[in-house]
């Protein structure tokens, strides 16, 4: 059966560029260094699961037909196979065209793309171990009775003890990839937070930030203004709070529900300080020195954008932009800006970091 063995391969290596793409898009270290050697590893990823969908529509009448004379225990494998390649195909595509969904099911098909795959890697684990070193599981004795395996597999049968390293070896696997993605999440969750929902992914497109517990943060506002100013942690700290409970949602599909946000009103700041602009744009800067996006200054001031510095009761964490972060509760969470640092009024608008890269919306209303 040369054929199979072919399609078999091809669906491997496919497969596999998947999942490593798929789990360095996953991991924040990976995904911000890919972002940094500008290698569009999104497009990389869905370009592969076009192709294995391809071979997987290709393929699957001449395997079903092949499947038909076999015994169950292969049929079972293809079906599982099957199962989880609909998932991912339809979490997927709903996360691809996510920008028309609503952010509830545009959550779930995260969460579902997410499982399925942490679902299936001890299966693929132990399949593959299985067919490099020919290997067949110790099934019960009515399954094997119908499987009539290959006399090949069947001189190769696991011992017990075998079967159950294996087994406790995916089990592993699954464990270690579930804690990374909801215990630890849900550990770390302090009293303060019970009501919240989900938890921030961290995305920074630089692989460091700006780290001001170390060094003096303060805010520039300058450009097309009345007046220059420069407000400090502490001026930040002093100046009437406004805090507001709300969901912050990435335009890639996930969301936190119920955060508490203190911080200042941009109105309020300027109230406060005489300020009064002149420019009809305003681009604020972080001071990671890369990152940056542009709004309307009646976005900012005239909606209730915020300077950010607290979340759930406590300051900002440094990887979340402490000191402060902007934040607009009708816009996405791009727009947040972390580690803003400069606030620059002018006459023509700039376009943000993902307004150049990623094709992201200038203005980001949810
Ligand atoms: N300086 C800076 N701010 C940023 C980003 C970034 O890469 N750098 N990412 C933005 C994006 S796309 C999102 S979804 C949120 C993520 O916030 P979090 O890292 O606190 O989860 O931050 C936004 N602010
Ligand atoms: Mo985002």
């Amino acid at each position: 059966m040369q054929w199979l063995r072919i399609i078999h391969l091809i669906h491997g290596v496919f497969f596999i560029f998947m999942l490593l793409s798929g789990l360095c898009l996953y991991i924040v270290a990976t995904r911000t260094w890919f972002n940094q050697i500008g290698f569009p590893l999104v497009q990389f990823h869905l370009l592969t699961a076009c192709f294995y969908c391809g071979l997987v529509l290709y393929s699957l009448y001449r395997i079903g037909r092949y499947l038909l004379k076999k015994p169950p225990v292969k049929k079972f494998n293809f079906i599982l196979n099957l199962l989880f390649f609909l998932m991912w195909m339809a979490s997927g595509l709903l996360m691809y065209f996510q920008a028309y969904l609503l952010a509830e099911v545009r959550n779930v098909a995260v969460v579902i793309h997410d499982w399925t795959t942490f679902l299936f890697l001890p299966w693929v684990l132990t399949h593959t171990i299985g067919h490099l070193f020919n290997v067949s599981l110790p099934w019960p004795a009515w399954w094997k009775r119908r499987a009539a395996l290959p006399p090949i597999i069947e001189e190769n049968m696991l011992e017990r003890r075998d079967f159950l390293k294996l087994f406790s070896l995916a089990f592993l696997f699954l464990l270690i990839g579930s804690w990374f993605k909801w215990l630890t999440p849900i550990l770390n969750v302090t009293e303060a937070e019970n009501k919240r929902r989900g938890y921030f992914r961290i995305y920074n497109v630089t692989n460091d930030f700006p780290r001001y517990e170390d060094r003096e943060w303060s805010l520039t506002i300058d450009g097309l203004i009345n007046k220059k100013e420069s407000i400090g942690y502490t001026d930040l700290l002093h100046l009437p709070s406004t805090t507001i409970i709300d969901n912050f949602h990435c335009v890639t599909g996930w969301s936190v529900r119920n955060v508490e946000m203190k911080g200042v009103l941009l109105k309020d700041l300027f109230d406060a300080y005489g300020l009064e602009a002149k420019g009809k744009f305003v681009t604020a800067y972080s001071g990671d020195e890369v990152y940056f996006d542009s709004f309307l200054t009646t976005q900012l001031i005239d909606e209730e954008a915020l300077l950010v510095y607290e979340m759930d009761g406590e300051f900002l964490k440094p990887a979340q932009g402490y000191p402060c972060r902007l934040y607009h509760p009708d816009m996405y969470g791009y727009k947040s800006v972390k580690w803003v640092d400069r606030l620059e009024f002018s006459g023509e608008r700039k376009k943000g970091y993902w307004q150049q890269s990623g094709g992201y919306d200038l203005n980001g209303y949810l």
